[in-house]
């Protein structure tokens, strides 16, 4: 009866909807499980690879690992990792990683990224380009078919000089999809500048990139241009967080 029915769902637990950051950490910690002692770990940015860090720290700090070196792709996650007592070094001194874990913006299905919004994409582009395995860790809003087509911008980090010629450069590059070049943070009075003191173009597509490799190879040909934030055949693992569990993607 409506009555019985009634009571029933009364008695089930109301269900969990988990928040954007709790599914994050979900993906975070999943890929802390990655990491053995011993390793060389490149450390990633932005508020999911932050859980990461955290929950590599607290391994360390429990004793479930030992010896293991961070390589920071940021000056944040440099601060984050030192004040959890997670020793560090750099690709000078290391320059093969074994493992690197890190966020991106866009997750595309043959495990294509749009990284940068955090701004640190030319130092997450040098350590994840040289480890071993790079983990790539996102909720699933994340997830896109295509690169570009998110809505979100793909970040660009350009040196300061004349960087509205090279934003010009860049939308003229991109002009059949109506493409848009900020300068982030313009709006704010002063402009977003790199932890390596550049500055970041944001290019605004109206539709999703083509051939990547393409874009990316005439991307980086414009003089001025530091490097884009297309991580193309990069990510050998993405792990997917979602309300319905986790789904862990390999090359
Ligand atoms: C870094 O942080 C970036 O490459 C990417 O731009 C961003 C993702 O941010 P969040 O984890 O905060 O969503 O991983």
């Amino acid at each position: 009866s409506s009555m019985e029915a009634l009571s029933l769902s009364l008695s089930l637990p109301p269900p969990v909807i988990l928040t954007q950051d709790e599914l994050k950490k979900i993906a975070a910690y999943k890929a802390a499980e990655f990491v053995e002692s011993g390793m060389v770990l490149g450390l990633g940015t932005g508020s999911t690879a932050k859980h990461a860090v955290d929950r590599i720290g607290e391994l360390l700090r429990q004793g479930k690992l030992n010896n293991i070196i961070g390589i920071p792709t940021s000056k944040q996650t440099q601060e984050q990792a030192t004040s959890l007592g997670i020793p560090l070094s750099d690709l000078d001194s290391h320059p093969t990683i074994d493992l690197a874990i890190d966020g991106a913006d866009e997750v595309d299905p043959h495990l294509n990224l749009v990284k940068g919004r955090a701004g640190s994409l030319l130092r997450e582009k040098m350590v994840e380009g040289a480890c071993k395995k790079f983990v790539c860790i996102v909720d699933e809003s994340k997830l896109v078919k295509h690169l570009g087509g998110s809505g979100l911008a793909l970040p660009i980090e350009v040196v300061p000089f004349c960087w509205k010629f090279n934003a010009g450069k860049l939308r003229n590059l991109f002009q059949d999809s109506g493409c848009v070049a900020k300068l982030r943070n313009e709006c704010k009075g002063r402009p977003f500048v790199t932890d390596n003191g550049n500055y970041i173009v944001e290019l605004y597509l109206k539709r999703e990139i083509g051939d990547l490799q393409v874009a990316g190879d005439a991307i980086l040909r414009i003089a001025g241009v530091v490097e884009h934030g297309m991580f193309l055949d990069m990510a050998t693992t993405v792990i997917v967080a979602g309300e319905l569990g986790i789904t862990i993607k390999n090359k």
